[in-house]
């Protein structure tokens, strides 16, 4: 399917996308970094690891006020999901996961979605972030099976498996997606896309990330991927994922207005909102309501979290 005719393929998504979803809408999110740097997993492609040197300032688990300031903030710009993410291997039970669950509940009280990313967690983690009113929980695939050894060491592709079957048994809803632009071929990102649309149910979000190249990491100095390779992949995404929220994640810093138009029409219907994603800039609010304007996009209304 990546190698079909590129605008075959994106006729095809947008038709699809028509038939499931209301085109005008883009779900805005807010992402938090709750806790920073100092990770022990060795993610090539992440600022975060403690094995690498990068501008980051490490930061302990912030406090549950600050948390619900950013994300009161956030709702008024026009948010309505808020994501938190902890620079984890995994879930421990103790004070801090205590905390992470008044975050989450102090959250959903302000009629948000509410979705963290902690790293791996057990069955019982998942059972109390669904009883504290998680909607969605973020583990990313990031890459093929195959491709995944040479970016990560610290934990397998089996692991993140698990920890998504953990969600999925909690029936908290599954946001899981990866990254273009770490020197994975297509058959590579292909074979990603395929274990995504095997999960069932089906992810309620793919966050398709593009690379953003953090120098002190291993992939600072990768090409840029090409933005009609992005296009494509969300294409794809939309075409075996008819229902799922397609999101354009990191890198649209990079990404031209035409290139990001194109990934709307091709099926994208949710975007990273604010200035910063974790530790990285991302388009300032002023841009994006230009773009948004520019082509006629509303913004999706709280929506009710699907199984
Ligand atoms: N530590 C947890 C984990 O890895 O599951 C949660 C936070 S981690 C930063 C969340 C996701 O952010 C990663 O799985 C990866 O897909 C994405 N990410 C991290 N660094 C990135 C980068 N430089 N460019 C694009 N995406 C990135
Ligand atoms: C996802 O797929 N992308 C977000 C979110 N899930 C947690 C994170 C992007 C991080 C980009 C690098 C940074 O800002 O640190
Ligand atoms: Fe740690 Fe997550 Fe970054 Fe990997 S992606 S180094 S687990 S914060």
């Amino acid at each position: 399917m990546l190698d079909r005719p590129l605008l075959d393929l994106v006729h095809e998504a947008a038709g699809v996308h028509r038939q499931h979803h209301d085109p005008r809408r883009v779900q805005r999110c807010t992402l938090l970094s709750i806790k920073t740097g100092a990770c022990p997993e060795d993610c090539a492609y992440c600022p975060q690891s403690a094995r690498f040197t990068t501008d980051v300032e490490r930061e302990d688990l912030i406090d549950v006020a600050t948390v619900l300031g950013e994300a009161r903030a956030a709702k008024e710009a026009g948010a309505s999901r808020f994501c938190m993410g902890a620079a984890w291997r995994e879930v421990k039970d103790g004070a801090e996961f205590e905390q992470v669950l008044e975050m989450v509940r102090g959250v959903a009280a302000l009629d948000m979605e509410v979705c963290v990313t902690l790293g791996m967690l057990d069955d019982d983690h998942a059972r109390r972030l669904k009883e504290a009113g998680l909607t969605a929980y973020n583990h990313n695939l990031d890459t093929s099976e195959s491709f995944y050894k040479e970016i990560i060491t610290t934990r397998t592709y089996d692991d993140r498996l698990r920890t998504l079957q953990s969600v999925q048994d909690a029936e908290l809803s599954v946001c899981c997606g990866g990254i273009l632009g770490m020197g994975e071929s297509r058959d590579d990102r292909a074979a990603m896309l395929a274990t995504l649309a095997a999960l069932d149910p089906q992810p309620e979000s793919v966050p398709i990330n593009s690379l953003v190249k953090v120098p002190g990491t291993p992939l600072a100095a990768q090409p840029d991927v090409d933005p009609f390779e992005v296009v494509r992949v969300v294409a794809v995404a939309r075409l075996l994922m008819p229902h799922a929220r397609i999101r354009l994640a990191a890198g649209r810093r990079g990404m031209t207005d035409e290139a990001q138009a194109l990934c709307f029409l091709a099926g994208a219907n949710s975007v990273f909102f604010g200035e910063r994603l974790l530790t990285t800039p991302n388009p300032e609010l002023d841009r994006d309501l230009d773009l948004f304007s520019k082509l006629g996009l509303e913004v999706t209304a709280r929506e009710p979290a699907r199984a």
